[in-house]
Order: C-alpha cells, then structure tokens, then sequence
C-alpha cells in the first residue's frame, strides 16, 4: 500500500514538512482549491504543488478533489462543455505524475455532519451527525447552513437546486453519472490515472436529495457502468460505515479481490442507537468499525492501491480544519502502519 495524507495547500496549518516526519508517508493528496468547478486547472498551480512535494522528497501523485460540476450532475445546461473541462483535468493532472484522481457524485453538498467539534469526556472533539439536530428542518424553508456545506452558494441557489435534483432522482442521477464516465474513463486509461468515486457520506438521502453511492448493489452497478479497473473506488470506511446495512471487511474484501479499490479512506465511526454517528479515533475498539478485519482483507489481496487516514479529532488542543488536524491523523497513520506491518508479516510467516 502507498501511505498518503491530505494537504490543503500553502495555506494549510498542517505543513508538507509535519507531513514528511510521519513514519513511512509516501504521498500527498491535494488539489488546487481556488478554481471554481468547471475551470480548467493551470498547469502553475498544479506544477507549485509538485515541486512543494518534491522539496519534502514527498510524491503528488493522488488529487482529492476534482469536483463535478452541478450541471454534469444534472445533466442540464453546459453538461458537455464541462465534462471536457473535467477531460482536461485530468490530463494536466497526469503530467504532473498524479495517478488517482477522487471525486463523488453527491448532490449539492458534499458531507453532512450537525456539528463538527462535538466535545468527548476527554475533551477531544470530533465531528458527528445527530439526527435529533436535523430533524425539523427543510432547507426549502429555512436558511440552512450545515457545517461542511459550499457556503459560495445563496439559499435560493440551494433550493433552486433541490427542486432540479427532486424532479431528476435517483434512475436520472445515474444516466448522468453514466454519461460521464463513458466520457471521462477513456481519458483516464489514456493518461493511466485510476478515477476513484468517493461514497455519498451519510450513505442514504439527506433532505430528500438523491443518494446513489451507498451500498453493495450501487457499488457494483457503478463498476458495470464501464468494466476497466480505471472505474475505481475510493472506499470510505467512515462513509459507508456510517449506515448498518454496509459490512465493511466484507465489502473491502470484494472489492480489493476484484482490484477495484484505488483509494482507501481509513477511519472509525460509532454508531448509535438512533442511526446517528460519531466520528472517533482510528482504533477499533473507539468505534463501529474494525479496521484490523479492514487491512486483513486488503493485504490477503494483495492491495497496492493508496491509503490515508480520514479525519481525525482534534487533540491536544490543536486550532485547524476540523477533521483534518495534524495529531489525530498522524496517530491514524501510525495505526494504519501497524496493522499493514502486522498482517504482512503474519501472512507471510503462514
Ligand atoms: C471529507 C472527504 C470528502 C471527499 C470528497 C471526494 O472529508 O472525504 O470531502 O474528499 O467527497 O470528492
């Protein structure tokens, strides 16, 4: 496996040289962050990134996101002028030696969580999803801003796009995903850059909205829309954990056999009784999830795909982006190193 960690960029308190001192970090997973959806990414800011990399002697070689535009999602307006855009990012990306690129089809919003710096006995805090904090509220109605939403976005924008998603569903946000892969995955093979969708996080319909990537069935059709191991997954233990439906050693193992996991997003969730969760440290015995079961299914399939760990608390009181601090993910990498050194060696040894 590669070992990768997410940087922001310049303005990142978490820096390519803290990043370097992690035990056994390969890769950075970046992105150029201020260009609006459906432009195309200048070669300068992608070449900045890389040679900020190179100076650390880390590799840029993983994109987390190039977002979709609305209108691909949509299917409407300039759909096939911004799908060429998307082409084109992707080839810049490849020259400058990237060779995943993650992105999700999710509607309108990326992640929902209610709050993002829920406070534990032990004063850590973490992001989590309370469903009693979200029921009663109709983002049709009110002047809802979740944390974590593109705030760039006007509250008539919001429910102008809520009404289109509403009319297309789910059987219309698949023929539009459909339509672009059948566009974007020749390119990717092309420049030899796996494309790996990220799950819908919560993995079912949030205010109505449709969700499409959420569990075994939509994953396997995904991967039939076009059958090349270029039409990946980034699989998000935390976001497809997050629903009791999804058992996730069982997933990873079908995926990883198959070879279609090109990103692996590794982090912990504690379920609750109500359905609500709550993000937690990277350990297992913190959350739901059983990482151990997790990395055992990679490694017994042979997975040389890239790994990072997702989120982390905030710790030792560290000021950041919440999710992305330094202490808690460095502590999930370390973890994550442990568990591969342990199942390498006790396979090896069988
Ligand atoms: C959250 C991330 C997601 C992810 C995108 C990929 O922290 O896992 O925002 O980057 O969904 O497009």
């Amino acid at each position: 496996m590669k070992l990768s960690f997410r940087w922001y960029g310049i303005s990142d308190p978490v820096t390519l040289q803290n990043i370097s001192q992690i035990p056994g970090m390969r890769s950075v997973v970046s992105a150029v962050y201020d260009v609006k959806p459906g432009e195309v990414w200048p070669m300068d800011s992608l070449n900045f990134i890389k040679d900020e990399c190179d100076k650390h002697g880390l590799i840029f070689d993983i994109v987390e996101s190039v977002p979709v535009h609305e209108d691909i999602k949509l299917g409407r307006g300039k759909c096939d002028e911004y799908i060429d855009v998307y082409a084109e990012n992707i080839r810049r990306c490849a020259k400058v030696g990237v060779k995943c690129i993650t992105y999700n089809f999710m509607p309108v919003f990326d992640w929902t969580r209610t709050q993002l710096d829920k406070k534990a006995k032990d004063g850590s805090t973490s992001l989590v999803m309370y469903f009693e904090q979200l029921n009663g509220l109709d983002p049709l109605k009110d002047d809802i801003h979740l944390p974590g939403w593109d705030a760039s976005y006007t509250q008539d924008e919001v429910r102008e796009l809520i009404y289109a998603y509403g009319k297309l569903g789910e059987e219309g946000l698949w023929r539009n995903l459909e339509r672009f892969l059948t566009k974007i995955i020749p390119v990717a093979e092309e420049c030899d850059v796996k494309m790996a969708i990220h799950p819908d996080d919560p993995p079912y319909p949030i205010f109505g909205l449709p969700r499409i990537i959420t569990n075994e069935q939509s994953l396997d059709r995904l991967l039939k829309i076009v059958d090349s191991p270029y039409n990946a997954l980034c699989f998000c233990t935390g976001s497809l954990g997050c629903a009791s439906f999804n058992d996730i050693p069982k997933l990873v193992e079908k995926y990883a056999k198959a070879d279609r996991i090109a990103f692996m997003h590794i982090r912990n969730v504690k379920l609750l009784d109500d359905g609500s969760f709550e993000e937690r440290a990277h350990l297992s015995s913190c959350g739901s999830i059983d990482a151990f079961a997790v990395v055992k299914a990679l490694v017994q399939n042979n997975f040389d795909g890239y790994v990072r760990p997702d989120h982390g608390r905030m710790i030792w009181g560290e000021v950041g982006k919440p999710g992305y601090g330094l202490y808690d993910r460095a502590l999930g990498a370390t973890y994550i190193n442990g568990l591969f050194e342990a199942c390498e060696s006790l396979l090896k040894n069988k």
